[in-house]
């Protein structure tokens, strides 16, 4: 099993929309996220720079960040794309953070 944490970006005024749709994940993408063996993810949002922080373990090799040719990923990053910054591909822009400390 690996931690991973990563940054992303939101746009201003969007936290809700973001929230929303999240809360209302779809079952396929729950689904593939879980089946690629990535457990424990949470997603926290900074009011003050509107960066999103994501956290995730990992019992395979990809992190979500990493399954972007999965015709599912694809669609939900498209679905995303209008609220956060994303890549030409409609990648969400991620940035790895280092992990400093880990208290089990
Ligand atoms: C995020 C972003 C990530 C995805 C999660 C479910 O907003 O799109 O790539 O793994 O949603």
């Amino acid at each position: 099993m690996q931690r991973v944490a990563f940054k992303m970006y939101l746009k201003p005024g969007f936290e809700e929309e973001y929230k929303k749709r999240h809360q209302t994940i779809w079952p396929e993408l729950k689904k593939l996220l879980s089946g690629t063996g990535i457990r424990d993810y949470a997603i926290y949002w900074d009011r003050e720079t509107n960066i999103l922080f994501a956290v995730q373990k990992i019992d395979g090799e990809k992190s979500s960040q990493e399954i972007g040719v999965n015709p599912i990923v694809q669609k939900w990053w498209d679905y995303m794309a209008d609220i956060m910054e994303v890549n030409n591909d409609n990648s969400p822009i991620s940035i790895p953070l280092e992990e400093m400390f880990y208290m089990e």
